[in-house]
């Protein structure tokens, strides 16, 4: 696998967000930033001259080119440079409108001419100096750029939904209301002249589309020139119009597909939403989106009552919900990427009439990645768009082969862990205090317990119960939050058992505390005889399973500890035992990680040896994170080297044995939650949190020391 970034998702409900270019970038805005990727690679465009003997079905990853992060506000319009690979304009609720550059990604000219927020933009392809922008009060701001001149006008006074220049001249232009009128206006004189007022659509008009051809044909018995067909698209009809003469061709129903599956938790409820895509290379083949997540292509030389035709994704994830824009990555207009309300993004070849590539987007923040112990390549993501992901890494002809599992997820995603012996099993947290186990092989709704946390469940993992054989599985789902430990019953429908109170059992053991203690993390040992628990107090004590006598204490933090991680027995390095077995490292709100050499320990468990052991000391104390670190994960290939995360942005590489920083990873712009060292590949490593993104990369090419990316946020 190659480096990657799964991007924070594209904004929803704007009709002009994202922009493709012929050179194959691909631009969407994403919060306040704007992400550009390159898909000329994934389009195969490099590989067909390179690589004849390679295997033509492996398909390259997006490569992610940079993110402008100049907008304060949300960005809502973006438009590439329709000719060149160098800039490209935005817009965004800070009412500014920004020109830029992909390369140093730094601002060049900049407008605030909107009183209102910006709603659309369009880029004239015939005249490369001039970018439209329109605003939620009906006002279009043409501007200049090589003059840096601005003009505004207003024709009507209501929300403008969508903007698009013809691609044949520089002074005829679209606008599309939210009332249902499009107005066609010309731009020649001064001041700007309606030359035919649309009427017709009931709604607001999501997206218009000009021919891309030249010519005249036939449409339905009328002879039109093409280059004055307009399509326009409320969110249940599409129409096209001869712009010459203000009349209605033809039109479209669009049908209420069934098998659409609402989900009444859905984000963005049940509003519709419609987008189109005018090919060139095909020009009676106009594609829209249904609002079940399809690509249609309807035959404009058909018969009205022909079935439109279906783009198929195939051994990809497609679209499930409402599709908000399709952009263009060719000068055909065969290639386009799309995006939805269920946060795929999909890169499309019409002419073969199938998915290239799709890959995940997120729209919260990426809480947890676990790699299931049985399919060493598949990793569970959790996050806060109440989703899970399962991305199968082994797949060289799809590189993000991700389901996306939403069914029953009421709340963001805090925690996952795979079941250690049953395929598919996952059992998961929530920030709203539920625990439940999602079985991925099937589409039932997921199991839940019946016992809640009060807030946020940080951890959740599997063991052998507290009482053996109650329940019925060889394993049950523990789980932290609230300060407290649970031990859960989940089972198939079966009358809802209560959880029990781990640190009750505890107690009943080895007495109760003097003070009150918060737990805040579990953690088993492999093989099931012991676990650690980290506290608020920033001690860990070891327990044997299933007697929960005390082996030993830690006290080495003075803050939370959040996670704890037992060096695996085995690694790639050492097949049979590692020599660091014993080690277990620790961290949390202290900003260094402690890990510490319990062979002692398992020495005295092997004999029988129940004196507790006094305090252990560090093995190690690692100094380089300047914040909390939330997560850590050893390397299934070496011994000794483990990576950490934290508050301070960076993931950090340490060789333990010897205290050194092997390689710092700088560029999340955010705090870190989460870490996973590939199984697959000794050089890649996982990493999410708050930026909400999901990136993968090379030891190799970090640099070594522990060092912050230079930048402004
Ligand atoms: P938070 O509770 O959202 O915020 O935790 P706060 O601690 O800043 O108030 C933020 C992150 O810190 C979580 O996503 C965890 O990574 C970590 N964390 C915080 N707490 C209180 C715990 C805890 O009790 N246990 C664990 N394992 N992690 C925690």
């Amino acid at each position: 696998m190659e480096p990657c970034i799964l991007p924070c998702s594209p904004n929803w409900f704007l009709c002009s967000v994202s922009s493709g270019s012929e050179s194959g970038l691909y631009a969407f805005g994403s919060k306040t930033d704007v992400l550009v990727y390159d898909v000329s690679l994934t389009l195969g465009r490099v590989s067909s001259t390179s690589g004849l003997g390679k295997s033509s079905e492996s398909v390259a990853p997006p490569a992610f080119v940079g993110c402008y992060s100049g907008h304060r506000d949300k960005v809502t319009a973006v438009r590439l440079h329709p000719d060149s690979l160098q800039w490209t304009c935005c817009s965004s609720d800070d009412y500014s409108v920004n020109l830029w550059d992909i390369r140093s990604l730094v601002s060049m000219q900049v407008h605030n001419e909107h009183k209102e927020k910006i709603t659309s933009m369009t880029w004239s392809a015939s005249n490369l100096d001039l970018i439209l922008t329109s605003d939620e009060k009906g006002t279009v701001v043409m501007w200049r750029i090589k003059s840096n001149s601005v003009q505004s006008f207003r024709l009507e006074r209501e929300y403008i939904y969508s903007l698009e220049m013809s691609p044949h001249s520089s002074s005829r232009l679209a606008i599309g209301y939210r009332s249902g009128v499009a107005l066609i206006v010309g731009l020649d004189r001064d001041n700007p002249q309606i030359l035919q007022r649309l009427r017709g659509h009931e709604g607001e008009i999501l997206s218009m589309r000009w021919c891309p051809a030249e010519g005249v044909c036939t449409l339905r018995g009328d002879e039109v020139d093409m280059e004055s067909l307009i399509a326009t698209a409320d969110k249940r009809c599409i129409k096209v119009w001869s712009t010459s003469n203000g009349k209605e061709l033809m039109y479209r129903k669009i049908s209420q597909n069934s098998s659409y599956r609402h989900d009444p938790q859905e984000p963005g409820g049940r509003r519709a939403w419609l987008s189109l895509h005018w090919p060139k290379y095909q020009p009676f083949e106009l594609v829209f989106s249904s609002q079940s997540g399809d690509l249609l292509l309807w035959d404009l030389k058909g018969k009205p009552s022909q079935e439109p035709d279906r783009l198929i994704a195939r051994d990809m994830a497609q679209h499930t919900r409402l599709i908000f824009n399709i952009a263009s990555l060719s000068s055909d207009g065969d290639k386009v990427v799309s995006f939805s309300l269920d946060r795929t993004v999909v890169i499309w070849d019409i002419k073969a009439r199938k998915g290239v590539c799709s890959f995940s987007s997120f729209g919260g923040y990426v809480y947890c990645a676990r790699a299931s112990p049985l399919e060493p390549g598949c990793v569970a993501i959790g996050a806060g768009d109440n989703m899970i992901r399962v991305w199968n890494q082994g797949k060289r002809t799809n590189p993000f082969d991700i389901s996306t599992h939403y069914y029953g997820m009421k709340s963001k995603i805090t925690t996952v862990s795979w079941h250690p012996q049953r395929e598919g099993l996952l059992a998961y947290g929530t920030e709203d205090g539920r625990v439940g186990v999602y079985n991925l092989l099937s589409s039932k709704y997921p199991s839940m317990s019946g016992t809640f946390h009060n807030k946020i469940v940080y951890v959740v993992c599997w063991a052998p119960p507290l009482e053996a054989g109650k329940g019925g599985h060889d394993f049950e789902v523990y789980s932290v939050g609230d300060g407290i430990i649970l031990q859960h019953y989940i089972g198939d429908g079966e009358t809802k058992r209560d959880a029990v109170n781990l640190v009750k059992a505890i107690q009943a053991v080895n007495g109760e505390e003097k003070e009150k203690i918060n737990r805040s993390e579990i953690s088993w040992h492999s093989d099931f005889t012991m676990f650690a628990v980290g506290c608020d107090n920033g001690s860990v004590t070891v327990y044997s399973f299933p007697r929960l006598q005390r082996i030993c204490s830690v006290s080495l933090h003075q803050k939370l500890v959040n996670c704890i991680r037992w060096h695996p027995q085995t690694t790639g390095e050492s097949p049979h035992l590692s020599p660091c077995h014993s080690l277990v490292a620790f961290a949390g709100n202290d900003s260094c990680v402690t890990v510490v050499d319990l062979s002692q320990v398992f020495l005295g468990t092997a004999s029988g040896s129940s004196s507790p052991l006094r305090e252990v000391q560090a093995y190690r104390q690692l100094q380089g994170h300047h914040q909390r670190t939330t997560d850590l994960c050893w390397s299934p290939h070496h011994d000794g080297r483990m990576v950490t995360v934290g508050y301070d942005n960076v993931a950090v590489v340490w060789d333990v044995r010897t205290s050194a920083v092997l390689a710092c990873y700088n560029q999340h712009p955010g705090r870190l939650l989460t870490v996973l060292w590939s199984n697959l590949d000794p050089d890649l490593i996982m990493t999410g949190g708050f930026d909400s993104t999901f990136r993968m990369w090379k030891v190799s090419e970090q640099p070594k020391e522990v060092t912050s990316a230079d930048r402004k946020k």
